[in-house]
């Protein structure tokens, strides 16, 4: 039997309510495998202890030794850590997941999708194709060469580990000059690992990765026939409302707006279920009395209970 696990990833404390929500999120679609959550080693214990009372499987991970361990200098080691990139290389050497599904931290699964771990992976990579709108937002284009790392079905390979931070440090000159044109990111290196030809990356259903502002059009157009999994990229995050620092934003559509309001919700329900669930009984205290502590410390009071006309 193929040990399955989802498998998500965070550098720092900040967005822990998503990965708990993450975790619930797959037990409401009843998914059958464990979550698991690369943390880094800037994630205090007090966070790995709230994610692991809630049966996150937390997977330790030092991108800082990692990254002294492939010779990388003090400069592009801060570079990488400033940028909170590159840690979720990972997800190939977790050997307890030997098939796995890689999900970002910001996204609303919104039915069950083990079924994916039914695809027949032989070591391939498969990815949602990167999308981008036009300039007048009336057209979007799906890039054949470059592939969104929100969701990620693959397989344990140390293989595909190792290549991967070997073409971080190949390229670490150009992620690290001052190119407005060039966006930093995660799939930049996915995207020179599909170019080399063992390693190509295989084309997942959009409907596995989509941005919610997309959802609509994408279904009108028949792109998707329905989405499955909600990725909001950008900002503003749903956690970033629930916090209420998402100033000025403006949901483009009604579909986009109900996929945040979703993953409230879902959250919403998560603090009901954990501390607002029992039936309270009524209060037991009968009365109020004056009292005073007395010399040894003592607690003495009046068995005269106070109404309100004592209370002046
Ligand atoms: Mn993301």
């Amino acid at each position: 039997m193929v040990r399955n696990g989802y498998i998500t990833y965070i550098s720092n404390g900040r967005d822990y309510k998503a990965v708990l929500n993450l975790a619930f999120n797959l037990t409401k679609v009843r998914s059958k495998f464990p979550l698991y959550c690369i943390c880094l080693e800037d994630v205090s214990e007090s966070i790995i202890d709230v994610l692991q009372s809630r049966g996150i499987k937390v997977v330790k991970f030092n991108l800082r030794s990692k990254l002294e361990e492939i010779n990388m200098n003090t400069e592009q080691i801060k570079f990488i850590k400033d940028k909170h990139l590159f840690g979720k290389f990972a997800m190939f050497n977790i050997p307890e997941c030997e098939k796995f599904v890689y999900l970002d931290t910001d996204v609303l699964i919104l039915q069950n999708i083990d079924h994916l771990f039914g695809i027949n992976t032989k070591s391939n990579i498969f990815m949602v194709p990167d999308m981008q709108a036009d300039r007048d937002y009336s057209k979007v284009i799906l890039i054949k060469n470059k592939f969104n790392s929100g969701v990620i079905l693959s397989n344990y390979n140390k293989n595909i580990y190792a290549t991967m931070y070997q073409l971080l440090f190949e390229n670490i000159d150009k992620l690290t000059i001052d190119d407005k044109e060039l966006f930093v990111s995660d799939q930049y290196i996915f995207e020179i690992l599909h170019r080399i030809k063992n390693f190509s990356i295989k084309q997942l259903d959009i409907a596995y990765n989509i941005h919610p502002i997309l959802v609509e059009s994408a279904v009108n157009n028949k792109i998707i026939k329905e989405p499955l999994i909600i990725h909001f990229m950008m900002k503003p995050k749903p956690w970033d409302i629930i916090n209420l620092r998402a100033e000025e934003y403006k949901f483009e559509n009604s579909k986009c707006k109900e996929y945040f309001l979703l993953w409230i919700n879902m959250y919403y329900e998560l603090m009901t279920l954990l501390y607002f669930k029992d039936t309270s009984d009524k209060s037991n205290i009968k009365s109020y009395h004056w009292g005073v502590y007395n010399n040894e410390n003592k607690l003495e009071y009046e068995n005269n209970c106070i109404n309100t006309e004592h209370l002046d």
